[in-house]
């Protein structure tokens, strides 16, 4: 046997678990947790154990795949490069820059996704590049922006030990950021408080000492009251916000309009337990404050994480050891790609596209004038689809099909596209929409490096050789340019593209491939001030002098139950899957815990409509149809069902709704309205694949409501 283990990273969340990836001649044959990493200290979830069958060579894609009447065949490089040029040259020449866009992967490496925005800002000279951050933690990078200068995690994953409160704000971290899960599991055995503020009952909350069950998307209200109660009890953190905060008077009069009796009417959270969380989150000595996408998926997104940025500037818990504000970002490498600029308003490193200086910058240093109008987001790019202004994107592996919001609308806009280009390792639901189907290389078959939520740059290096004629997503983005004859994208490596990378981002600027070696990963920013990274940020100064308070009212979500459609329904995520299921459910072992798409439904709400556990059921929703089988649970209040969104069988994004958060376009992928359906007591709840051909009609008619409360 010729086996090796190589240093990589988990290619799944956000926490960036170290992985050794062991390898049998070319083959992978397994992964090993990494002993010594930083972040995950010899520990691995089972999706991290599992991440090999992931990238199983059997179902991957291996060459470019052209549709020729309905059908792929398979093409050359060549020829579907030529293809690609000719397609994006014509539309954009007829139509415009506006007119072609790119969506890169915030599960490829920065080196990819750095080439992807600068082939969007250079060769087609758009600002429509985007990625999932925007219907993830969008309303972070807008929210904190304004509010403290940067949208990224405050503190390191080991400040949860430093800590006597942590707050879990809208995440579930046991399921989603399972070993950051696991430090809050032990914090709280050491004892420090574990808060809880969540509509559902999650493994965190059982063990929580305070757990306030609010209403889905009711956290403004319940902020705003919070920070009242401390403002009325002097429990603020005076020092803190007369020296580094700007508008105290602002918020205090306004938080004025949120008394107890009525934030405690609008959340449903009892007074004195809102009473309680605030005297233990103000008198902390240090409180680590985790959120995510409880947070974040409202069209109160920007508004909600701008309260829980003014509840913690007010009681001053930020910019110290275990003190701050932590937005668990979702994928291995999410943070990386905005640090890269795959965001229309930003280059590398968070410098404005509108910003005319930044322009000149990037125009010079990439030898070619950059895009100079404002880009369209995502949604907005499919909308345009709709009105038919846009008409040529590049997907580099997402599934929007299964993980955008209102699926049957998402697919009509892309089918609505005269070209569609899916860079893909498998056939995912929205590579099959596509005209042009490229492979692409997996983490383990390429260099490069991920940033983990907490910032840290971490290198990923190439195990195997990548199967067939896969690439890297630099790789193929460079000789894409080449036959439009641009320059600039003739990097002979990854470490090439990565020292291009620091030159022109200054909280890189003191990164490199053997630094990032030498420190085990280094944290932005690193810079001359910083030259071995920053574990926590803000210590003295934020970025913008002082933090800003910001005054905010509570709005309810779009949609409300109502009679027809009386349950509301938030959608989560099962520790077993992970996004739209294309790797974890390549995998036996993951596959056995949850092979397929649920509902959870309290008891209570079972007994009402009179099914039974693991009842077959359809789910209704303005927008579509799905069935599924019900699970009773008391993780669900009554009134409230939740479903996973990693089945394209289920695809729970048939339902839900495309209401977007003004600032930043965030859909409301938390909340919509449904009815419950139920289906003969021996029906099987049918795919949707074979719904869509039945026009979306129940097997037996009929609907029930229920009670809510
Ligand atoms: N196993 C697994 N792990 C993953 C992923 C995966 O697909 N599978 N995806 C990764 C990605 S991309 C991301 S972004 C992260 C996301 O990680 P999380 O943020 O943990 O994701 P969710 O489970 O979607 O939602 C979090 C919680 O918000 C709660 N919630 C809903 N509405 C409200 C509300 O109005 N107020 C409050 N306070 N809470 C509310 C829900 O009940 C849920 O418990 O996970 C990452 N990790
Ligand atoms: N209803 C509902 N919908 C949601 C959410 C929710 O909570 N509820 N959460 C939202 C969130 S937070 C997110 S982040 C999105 C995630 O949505 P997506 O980004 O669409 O989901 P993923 O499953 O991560 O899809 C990534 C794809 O990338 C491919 N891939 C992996 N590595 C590479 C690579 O190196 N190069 C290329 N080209 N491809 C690669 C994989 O094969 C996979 O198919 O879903 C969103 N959708
Ligand atoms: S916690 Fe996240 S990064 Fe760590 S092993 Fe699990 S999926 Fe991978
Ligand atoms: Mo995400």
């Amino acid at each position: 046997m010729t086996t090796k283990t190589t240093p990589s990273v988990c290619p799944f969340c956000g926490t960036g678990c170290g992985i050794g990836i062991r390898t049998d001649a070319d083959r992978v044959i397994g992964v090993e947790p990494l002993t010594n990493h930083p972040v995950s200290k010899g520990r691995l979830c089972s999706k991290g154990w599992s991440s090999a069958f992931g990238i199983g060579v059997e179902d991957r894609i291996t060459h470019p795949l052209i549709k020729e009447n309905g059908e792929f065949r398979r093409a050359s490089w060549d020829e579907a490069l030529d293809h690609i040029h000719e397609q994006f040259s014509y539309h954009r020449e007829t139509h415009g820059p506006q007119a072609v866009g790119l969506i890169s992967c915030a599960r490829a490496t920065n080196e990819d996704n750095y080439a992807i925005q600068k082939f969007a800002r250079t060769v087609l000279t758009t600002n429509n590049v985007d990625h999932c951050a925007r219907i993830c933690h969008s309303p972070s990078v807008a929210g904190l922006a304004q509010t403290l200068g940067s949208g990224a995690m405050t503190n390191s994953i080991e400040d949860v030990r430093k800590s006597d409160v942590v707050v879990v704000f809208g995440c579930d971290p046991t399921e989603s950021h399972s070993i950051i899960g696991s430090e809050i599991i032990k914090a709280k055995e050491r004892g420090a408080l574990l808060l809880v503020v969540d509509p559902r009952k999650t493994r965190l909350a059982e063990m929580a000492d305070v757990h306030l069950q609010l209403r889905l998307g009711t956290n403004v209200a319940l902020l705003n009251g919070l920070i009242k109660v401390i403002f009325n009890n002097g429990w603020e953190d005076k020092d803190f916000l007369n020296k580094r905060c700007d508008h105290e008077d602002i918020l205090r009069k306004q938080v004025e309009e949120y008394p107890l009796e009525k934030v405690s009417r609008i959340t449903g959270v009892p007074k004195d337990q809102l009473k309680q969380f605030a005297r233990l989150y103000s008198h902390a000595r240090a409180a680590f404050l985790a959120y995510g996408m409880g947070v974040t998926q409202y069209v109160s997104g920007t508004n909600n994480v701008m309260a829980i940025s003014n509840l913690a500037l007010v009681c001053g818990q930020i910019g110290k050891p275990g003190a701050g504000i932590n937005p668990l970002r979702g994928q291995n490498n999410v943070q990386g790609a905005c640090d890269m600029g795959c965001l229309p308003g930003t280059f590398p490193g968070y410098q404005s596209t509108d910003d005319p200086v930044a322009r000149e910058k990037f125009s010079k240093i990439w030898g070619t004038p950059v895009a100079d109008h404002p880009g369209m987001t995502s949604l907005g790019m499919n909308e345009a689809a709709m009105a038919g202004q846009f008409h040529a994107m590049m997907i580099f592996g997402e599934d929007p099909v299964v993980t955008d919001p209102d699926q049957n609308m998402v697919a009509k806009a892309l089918r609505r596209m005269d070209t569609l280009v899916v860079v893909e390792m498998t056939m995912t639901e929205t590579a099959k929409l596509a005209d042009v189907v490229l492979p692409a290389a997996s983490f383990a078959e390429k260099d490069g490096t991920f940033a983990n939520c907490e910032r840290r740059v971490q290198r990923v290096r190439q195990a195997v050789n990548p199967p067939g004629e896969c690439l890297a997503d630099w790789q193929l983005m460079a000789k894409l340019a080449k036959r439009f004859g641009m320059h600039g994208f003739d990097w002979k490596n990854a470490e090439e593209i990565f020292d291009e990378i620091c030159s022109v981002s200054s909280i890189h600027s003191q990164m490199s491939y053997p630094r990032l070696d030498e420190h085990n990963g280094l944290q932005w920013p690193c810079d001359a001030k910083n030259p071995d990274g920053s574990k926590i940020l803000h210590q003295r100064e934020f970025p913008i002098g002082k933090a800003r308070l910001m005054p905010v009212h509570y709005l309810p979500t779009a949609e409300i139950p109502d009679a027809e459609y009386p349950f509301y329904m938030t959608t989560i995520r099962l520790h077993f899957h992970y996004g739209c299921g294309s790797m974890t459910r390549k995998s036996p072992l993951l596959e056995r815990e949850t092979p397929k798409g649920v509902l959870f439904m309290n008891p209570r709400d079972i007994a009402n409509i009179r099914l039974f556990n693991h009842a077959p059921v359809g789910i209704r929703s303005r927008r579509g149809y799905l069935e599924t089988r019900v699970i009773s649970t008391d993780q669900v209040p009554p009134g409230l069902v939740s479903i996973p969104y990693h089945f394209n069988d289920t695809p729970s994004n048939q339902l839900t709704n495309d209401a977007q958060d003004p600032v930043t376009r965030m859909p409301e992928l938390k909340a919509c309205a449904v009815r419950i359906e139920p289906l003969a007591f021996d029906a099987e709840p049918r795919p949707i694949q074979i719904l869509r051909n039945a026009n979306y009609e129940p097997a037996v008619k009929g609907a029930a409501g229920g009670e809510h409360e």
